[in-house]
């Protein structure tokens, strides 16, 4: 039997969360390539991921998912189309425990809109255990002034039911395409 493989991008910025989310989920020890982080002013701890991370989670004897997260180092974004070339959606991860959240998804809206035309996008605010200061609405409304209608989901990257609801809601919203016949 043939397994049809989809490749999932987990994007975002320095510790907002994308090899902790993958971690969360992988069915495999993930393949990590984290180094000591030596841009504290960005975010401040001690790992940071320096070309990818990558993980598996088998969805059925069909389907499988390949999960990839991109660095989140700004001198890094040029591996953002590397990674994601041929991807079936992205997860934006947005800290939402730093100073300017949307300027932060604006990057991301920015970098990924290629996807997020196609309508295969998610948003997660992570960190919001840690700071409430934005809500799920705030980021509704950020979205619509750009014209935009991303699923938004607060999310701990930590809690793999939490990351698996965000996966539930890129994959839905992949398959409404496929049901609309649209090329995906
Ligand atoms: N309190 C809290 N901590 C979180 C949450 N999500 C992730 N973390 C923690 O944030 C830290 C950074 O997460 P990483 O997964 O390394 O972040 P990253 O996006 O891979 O960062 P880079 O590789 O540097 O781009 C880890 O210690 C996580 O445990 C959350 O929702 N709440
Ligand atoms: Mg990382």
């Amino acid at each position: 039997m043939t397994q049809l493989t989809e490749k999932i991008i987990f994007a975002g910025s320095m510790g907002s969360g994308k090899t902790t989310a993958i971690k969360s989920i992988s069915e495999i020890e993930p393949v990590s390539t984290e180094v000591d982080n030596n841009d504290m002013a960005q975010s401040n701890k001690e790992l940071t991921t320096m070309a990818m991370d990558f993980g598996t989670l088998t969805l059925s004897d069909e389907s499988k998912l390949l999960l990839y997260g991109t660095p989140g180092q700004e001198r890094l974004s040029f591996m953002w189309s590397v990674i994601s070339d041929g991807a079936l959606g992205v997860i934006i991860l947005i800290d939402n425990s730093i100073s300017d959240p949307f300027s932060n998804l604006d990057v991301y809206l920015e970098g990924f809109s290629n996807l997020i035309n196609q309508s295969k996008a998610v948003i997660g605010i992570t960190k919001s255990d840690l700071n409430d200061k934005v809500d799920v609405v705030a980021y509704h409304e950020h979205l619509k002034s750009k014209g935009l209608s991303i699923p938004v989901f607060t999310v701990d990257a930590r809690k793999k039911e939490d990351v698996l609801t965000l996966l539930d809601g890129l994959i839905s919203l992949c398959e409404s395409k496929y049901t609309l016949g649209e090329e995906i």
